[in-house]
């Protein structure tokens, strides 16, 4: 590592300590970002590009008793020993729950312009339907509140996986429609209740991986494993529930507002890029996303899902499939990895493919730069956002007690630089999310796989700046790949 980054990792390091005095201006006046600055031409965003970074709540808060807050099958699943790596859960996770000031301050020193967080339904509505809990909905207006007065714009997601334990016993969870109408009241009241700020929202987070690792293969909550006949089911009623919250936050709203998804969309890539390869890639892409995002878009399954569902297929009707395609304001897409086509195939990786710490996270920064074409050319020209990209490092201190994640900083480079393409190209996305703003609960990994820019000491609650925060603060800067 040179010595000009080791100078500006350890003036970050030091801003993180929360002492505004020293913030990021003084960082950007320094003759370093002078003298390198060159170097990014033809790297540039487009103006106005929105740089931010992401985190859920089940992930992050904490708090799991406090102010009145319900159970959610994230509990019930991480309690039950077997489920979770080192039998762990988020009863603390990163306390973000009382330490959300300073967390807003991680943010500003980044100088990121805009937050993707999401709401915990238990904590608003502790039993899925019913009683409202002021005080746990008391806690987003802090956050909200805190946000927008450092110049942060909160995008808000109101299902990151916290379902509310009793619609599981009573319902079945996604199983029923009652889930579905549950999740459209509790949209529309928090609506109601924060949209006067709020301006940005997200109904629901990657419904293919809650619904098929919870109900399907049984390794999220909670911890299902049911027949295709009753996930396709499921699924069904998490797109209906979706197309019911994106209605409830219209009609609640009490300024206007944008709604949208985010999606863990499956990525075609064309091995290479030829025009046989690429119309193959596209229509992939169609193909794999049938039972969300494609069903979203189009208001119909496609006719290759329902011929290879038969009888598995779920049970509908005309009036659902219009609210689940109910047209949205923007479309967010979590990208962490793609996989490649031809005209003629769908070719296995070879053992050597490179990945990052987590096992399923190849690397393909090619993703970034044909999800959004993809989407775009499919189903219209609507502002996209990156809602998620990131990836898990094994993130060990040095001696110095810094991390330097050079792993993460060279995975991020090479997909801002297929980002940038994209945006360069006519492509119409307009922002990027960064998972994650810290080390949080990764689910049925628990605490090992780390997709912070910030390590996070769980013992003493401690945020440090890696070198890839180091580095994502250049990229906000120069507005440019670094
Ligand atoms: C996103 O999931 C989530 O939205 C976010 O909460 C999460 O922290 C982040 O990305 C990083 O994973 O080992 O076969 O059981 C991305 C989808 C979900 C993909 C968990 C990998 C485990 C697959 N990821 N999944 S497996």
């Amino acid at each position: 590592m040179s010595d000009i980054t080791r100078r500006g990792f350890a003036k970050l390091a030091g801003l993180a300590s929360l002492q505004p005095a020293v913030g990021s201006a003084a960082f950007l006046a320094s003759p370093e970002r002078e003298s390198i600055g060159a170097q990014s031409e033809g790297r540039q965003f487009p103006n106005g590009f929105l740089w931010g970074t992401a985190t859920a709540s089940y992930q992050v808060e904490g708090a799991a008793k406090e102010d009145g807050r319900g159970v959610s099958i994230w509990d019930t699943f991480s309690h039950t020993p077997g489920h979770v790596a080192n039998d762990a859960n988020g009863d603390v996770a990163d306390d973000h729950y009382h330490r959300y000031k300073q967390d807003v301050q991680l943010m500003k020193v980044l100088g990121v312009k805009a937050y993707r967080f999401s709401i915990s339904w238990p904590r608003v509505i502790p039993a899925g339907t019913g009683a409202r809990n002021p005080k746990g909905l008391d806690f987003y207006n802090r956050l909200v509140d805190e946000l927008l007065a450092n110049g942060i714009r909160p995008f808000a997601t109101l299902y990151h996986w916290d379902l509310p334990q009793p619609l599981q016993d009573k319902f079945g969870g996604w199983e029923s429609r009652e889930t579905a109408n549950a999740f459209g009241d509790y949209a529309g009241y928090v609506s109601s209740r924060l949209s006067d700020r709020v301006h940005d929202w997200f109904t629901m987070n990657e419904f293919w991986v809650f619904i098929n690792l919870g109900y399907r293969f049984g390794v999220h909550a909670p911890g299902l494993k049911l027949s295709n006949a009753r996930a396709n089911q499921a699924a069904h009623n998490a797109v209906l529930g979706h197309g019911l919250g994106v209605q409830a936050i219209r009609a609640n709203a009490k300024r206007p507002v944008r709604v949208g998804i985010a999606d863990s969309t499956s990525i075609g890539v064309p091995v290479m890029e030829t025009p046989a390869n690429i119309a193959a890639a596209q229509q992939a892409t169609r193909e794999s996303n049938a039972q969300a995002m494609t069903v979203i878009q189009e208001g119909k399954y496609t006719d290759k899902f329902l011929h290879d569902a038969g009888a598995d297929a779920p049970k509908y009707t005309p009036q659902e499939l219009k609210i689940i395609s109910t047209p949205l304001d923007f479309v967010g897409l979590n990208i962490y990895t793609g996989y490649y086509v031809t005209a003629d195939d769908k070719p296995p990786n070879p053992k050597s493919y490179p990945h990052m710490l987590s096992p399923w996270l190849n690397v393909c920064p090619e993703a970034l730069y044909w999800g959004p074409r993809h989407v775009s050319k499919l189903w219209g020209n609507k502002p996209i956002y990156i809602t998620e990209n990131g990836c898990s490092s094994s993130d060990i201190p040095e001696k110095d007690g810094k991390v330097y994640d050079t792993d993460r900083v060279m995975y991020l480079r090479n997909y801002l630089t297929q980002l940038r393409r994209a945006a360069t190209d006519g492509v119409p996305v307009r922002g990027y999310f960064l998972w994650s703003l810290m080390d949080n609960f990764e689910w049925a990994d628990g605490y090992n796989n780390r997709f912070g820019l910030h390590y996070v000491d769980y013992a003493t609650q401690t945020r440090t700046p890696k070198l890839s925060a180091n580095y994502y603060h250049e990229v906000i800067a120069r507005n440019s790949v670094v």
